[in-house]
């Protein structure tokens, strides 16, 4: 059986974009690929996390992650910072990457500029190697993720590609990973502003609806959504890029295909569409909502993540192992 991992950043709730672009890809997933699901924790403390907060974000995705019908029995779950061999294998990735390839990352390049230089961590730059990490260890085929992504995927293969060259005397001592991304719904934008990403650490709240927000919250984000004056209901990201970005939502939240939608709503007009589509979400939502709930403080969820580290321990450390004998760290084992 092929391996996946993905992972997301408890660096707040997860947003219907993470849903759409990634977590939604995960259910179907688990069923045909041996699975690591991973709360990449040391993800979130590339930028200044508050310690009692990330604890508890961090419990809440492990709860939403159940929450949206990942089987503990069929995928393994686990909390990055819990196994070791992450920041490990890590530091080698980092020693063996650019540091003109790191620069030219855009997601850096973006997150940097929000901030000034001296409030920049050096882990900002740093963090693609440990994502590269991430995938490797679990000698990853497949990674599910959002369009976002796709620039950290292609260092990852540029790692495996010099890594298996350089130390693997014609061995694959790492599997090169394909990445998976939606066909529609891979980039979901900001409801205040369609021409940017939506993004769970946003400060302007109403750019996002969370996964953990009220029906009422939900109806009325959905309301105030940035559109256009025409009316029209109409996919056509360029020109329109607000009402597609709904419809993109609305499509991957029903079983409409996005022509289904316009073609259904080519009588109505933008208040009704936004009506119907805040039910959508909030039918879909509202029994995530409930299971997260009654998970989130459970003794369950607790001996899942800890069953989830064992696992992930034992094939990320033979990974780490043979990475370590191939450039000579240590005594060989
Ligand atoms: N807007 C999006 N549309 C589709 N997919 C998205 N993803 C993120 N935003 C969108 C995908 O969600 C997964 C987890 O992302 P992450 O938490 O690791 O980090 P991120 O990409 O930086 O997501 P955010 O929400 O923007 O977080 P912050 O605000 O903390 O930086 C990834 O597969 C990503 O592609």
């Amino acid at each position: 059986m092929e391996t996946i991992f993905s992972g997301i950043q408890p660096s707040g709730t997860p947003t219907i974009g993470n849903y759409i672009g990634a977590m939604k890809q995960f259910i179907d997933l688990q069923e045909s690929y041996t699975s690591y699901f991973c709360i990449v924790d040391e993800h979130a403390i590339t930028v200044q996390q508050e310690p009692l907060k990330l604890r508890q974000q961090t419990k809440s995705l492990a709860a939403l992650y159940l929450a949206i019908g990942l089987d503990p029995s069929k995928a393994i779950i686990f909390i990055q910072s819990e196994v070791s061999a992450h920041a490990e294998a890590g530091w080698i990735v980092q020693c063996n990457t650019n540091l003109g390839e790191l620069e030219r990352m855009t997601q850096f390049k973006d997150k940097s500029a929000k901030n000034n230089r001296a409030g920049v961590s050096a882990g900002l730059l740093t963090y693609p190697p440990l994502m590269v990490a991430d995938i490797i260890l679990y000698q990853s085929n497949l990674v599910p993720v959002g369009a976002d992504q796709k620039q950290h995927l292609e260092l990852t293969r540029d790692f495996v590609t010099r890594f298996n060259s350089k130390y693997g005397n014609g061995n694959q001592l790492l599997t090169m990973p394909e990445v998976k991304i939606p066909e529609s719904g891979g980039r979901i934008m900001s409801l205040q502003d369609p021409l940017k990403k939506m993004s769970k650490s946003d400060t302007n709240k109403k750019g996002f609806i969370s996964m953990l927000d009220e029906p009422s919250v939900i109806r009325k984000k959905i309301k105030s959504a940035v559109t256009d004056s025409s009316g029209i209901i109409e996919y056509d990201p360029e020109n329109k890029p607000g009402i597609s970005n709904l419809l993109a939502i609305y499509a991957s939240f029903t079983n409409f295909s996005i022509p289904e939608l316009v073609d259904r709503y080519k009588d109505s007009g933008y208040g009704q569409f936004k009506e119907e589509l805040g039910e959508a979400i909030v039918s879909v939502l509202e029994p995530i909502q409930l299971k997260h709930d009654e998970l989130i403080n459970s003794n369950e969820l607790d001996l899942i993540l800890d069953e989830g580290a064992i696992k992930a321990r034992n094939v990320a450390d033979k990974t780490l192992i043979k990475m370590r004998n191939a450039i000579g760290l240590g005594r060989k084992r």
